[in-house]
């Protein structure tokens, strides 16, 4: 099922006694989904309206379901998969959340886990508050503090000294503050302002040493650097009438504020418009299936007391995903070599042309469906793989030339061998070889025998050497000269012949060799481009990341906050030298995975080859 409809939202993270758990119905949703996911998430604190806005994202009135009372109405995290109304071939996923600070609530641990899991999760993160954006409203936002603690880039301390937070942007999503019941005037000093302008001058840091100013500028400090593309929307009161806001999912849209439907279309319409597909570093897009292991790994994470790491869960969704490309691969290759073939082939070389071909294919449809495959190990895989399948169409190609050639030849020498018996007078022997090397001709005309053609056009005449023998011992009309000259003859015809099926078997070896030879040479072509296209991207990730970092530097030293724009000086340098550093050294550093990759594949192969070399030196 590539399109998905969910008639309603389902509960994919519960948080049950203090306890998140993944639903697993929601996650075969998810499994089902191949198409790439724009992700929404709404986080704010309870009883603010995330469900009501979230349902005029999937275009209807019901769907999350909204409380009238003061009581939370959602818990944990759910999620609404619906066709993305404006981008065909994808799907949107909203996810609403469980209100932040809710007094009812004992435990507010997970409150910070469900802020960090939305920021994983989504590709546009929508926080939602009531009134102004305020001192109140900031610190409200400590959530966004805690994430440094919360969330982890890699599993282990950088080894390149890179900041966790500094590699947030690279993965994090958009950031939408959706300022609700908004009653103020959007002005500054008298000059009317964006809602955009609003917000950025709600975040910019207030200088003094007032604790209150130093808690509230943290939050600011925290959004601006984590998440470099802001975008504010205030929405007014729906209606006037409370009895009338209670209810709201029951009202007609007549009944709703203009200004506030208009406000809420806009919203909508920019997250239909720009709202991003759900990607993970290096431009790994995140699909339905793949949403659903990032969602498993991360709860997992938390409930084993770690901290949700990208890295790991990368890793994890590489293993399933690449062990799956390898059966995908094998599969194409099996399926061309069926279709492709026929068999009995003219020639070995023939079947191997195929294969070579076939082979290319299966490569690049691993390539294609695989991702950051450490130490090529399911390359590897596949290479095994395809060879061992290799080697059973090579069998059932000698066993159809042998059948065929069997029945050719038995059809052919039919009349020859139920009359053998009428050689046995003076002149047969001649008529004997007349009669056979009709045969062998008659054999050799035969199209398309295959590979076993000679051998067992051998065995045959091998099976017929006594009968030749005593033919011609019996054969009066001939001297015992004449015999002792044919019988040479025949001697030195059999061995020739011989001879020759070691050639050709030689000459098979050969051509096996420069297969196996070939198809390390396409494995090691395909991972170079691959390895390549990685690099690049690797680099334009750590690009992206000093570039934020110097226009957040830059921002803070226009506010006159010179101290902490100094502090960023030293990250700033070392992510400098660490994209020189990339850029310099890609060449080498993708030279050396290659040859050991090289060295890999050869290892198990080079073991017949030289098995086959000395056979082919033997015949020498
Ligand atoms: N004043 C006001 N009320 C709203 C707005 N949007 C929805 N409501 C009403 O507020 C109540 C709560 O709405 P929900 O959408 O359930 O709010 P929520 O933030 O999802 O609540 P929790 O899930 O409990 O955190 C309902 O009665 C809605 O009708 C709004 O923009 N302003
Ligand atoms: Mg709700």
């Amino acid at each position: 099922m590539a399109r998905p409809q969910m008639m309603a939202p389902i509960c994919l993270v519960e948080n049950h006694n203090d306890q998140l758990s993944v639903n697993q119905t929601a996650i075969e949703i998810l499994d089902n989904i191949s198409q790439p996911v724009v992700v929404v998430a709404i986080v704010g604190l309870y009883r603010t309206g995330k469900s009501y806005l979230m349902n005029r994202l999937a275009e209807q009135n019901h769907g999350f379901p909204l409380g009238s009372t003061v009581q939370s109405e959602t818990k944990g995290i759910w999620m609404w998969c619906v066709p993305h109304p404006t981008k065909p071939n994808h799907t949107l996923v909203l996810l609403d959340t469980e209100g932040l600070g809710d007094v009812e609530k004992g435990d507010s641990k997970n409150d910070s886990w469900i802020f960090a899991l939305a920021v994983l999760l989504s590709s546009t993160f929508v926080y939602n508050s009531m009134g102004t954006i305020n001192h109140q409203a900031l610190e409200q936002l400590h959530y966004v503090t805690e994430l440094t603690e919360l969330i982890r880039a890699k599993s282990s301390p950088n080894p390149d000294g890179i900041k966790n937070s500094t590699e947030f942007v690279s993965f994090f999503p958009d950031f939408i503050w959706a300022v609700r019941d908004f009653m103020l005037e959007l002005q500054i000093d008298g000059k009317s302002i964006t809602e955009d302008e609003y917000l950025e001058n709600a975040l910019k840091l207030i200088p003094g040493v007032n604790p209150r100013v130093q808690a509230s500028n943290l939050p600011r400090e925290c959004i601006r650097h984590f998440f470099p593309k802001r975008k504010c929307f205030v929405f007014d009161q729906p209606t006037r009438d409370k009895a009338l806001l209670r209810k709201l999912e029951t009202i007609s849209e007549e009944q709703l504020d203009p200004m506030f439907l208009e406000q809420t279309r806009a919203f909508v319409s920019f997250i239909f418009t720009h709202g991003k597909i759900k990607t993970l570093r290096e431009g790994i897009k995140v699909t339905g299936n793949r949403l659903g292991t990032l969602v498993t790994t991360y709860v997992d994470a938390i409930n084993n007391g770690a901290v949700p790491c990208l890295d790991d869960a990368v890793t994890t969704l590489a293993q399933r995903e690449n062990s799956a490309a390898v059966q995908k691969a094998a599969e194409h290759y099996s399926e061309q070599m069926d279709q492709r073939l026929m068999l009995p082939t003219d020639t070995l070389q023939e079947l191997l042309d195929v294969h070579t071909a076939c082979e290319k294919e299966a490569i690049a449809v691993f390539m294609e469906h695989s991702f950051k495959d450490e130490n090529q190990q399911f390359q590897k895989k596949l290479l095994e793989l395809i060879e061992e399948k290799k080697r059973m169409f090579m069998l059932k190609n000698e066993e159809a030339s042998d059948q065929y050639c069997q029945e050719e030849l038995n059809r052919l020498s039919k009349a020859f061998v139920e009359n053998i018996s009428t050689f046995s007078v003076p002149g047969g022997h001649r008529l004997y070889m007349e009669m056979r090397e009709k045969i062998e001709h008659d054999y050799w005309q035969v199209p398309r025998k295959g590979v076993k053609a000679s051998e067992v056009f051998q065995s045959f005449l091998q099976s017929q050497a006594t009968i030749e023998s005593s033919i011609l011992q019996a054969d009066t009309a001939l001297t015992a000269g004449e015999k002792t000259i044919a019988e040479e003859r025949a001697q030195k015809e059999a061995a020739e012949k011989e001879q020759e099926l070691l050639r050709q078997k030689q000459e098979e070896q050969r051509q096996l060799i420069e297969a196996q030879e070939r198809s390390q040479k396409e494995n090691l072509e395909q991972l170079k481009t691959k390895l390549m296209q990685e690099r690049e991207q690797l680099i334009k990730d750590h690009e992206i990341m000093l570039e934020r970092q110097l226009q957040h530097q830059k921002a803070l030293l226009e506010e006159g906050f010179r101290k902490q724009s100094e502090e960023m000086k030293e990250e700033i340098q070392r992510l400098n030298s660490i994209v020189d550093d990339m850029k310099k050294n890609s060449g080498s550093f993708i030279g050396r995975i290659l040859s050991e990759f090289a060295t890999l594949i050869a290892a198990p192969i080079l073991l017949p080859v030289m098995v086959v070399k000395s056979i082919v030196s033997a015949f020498k």
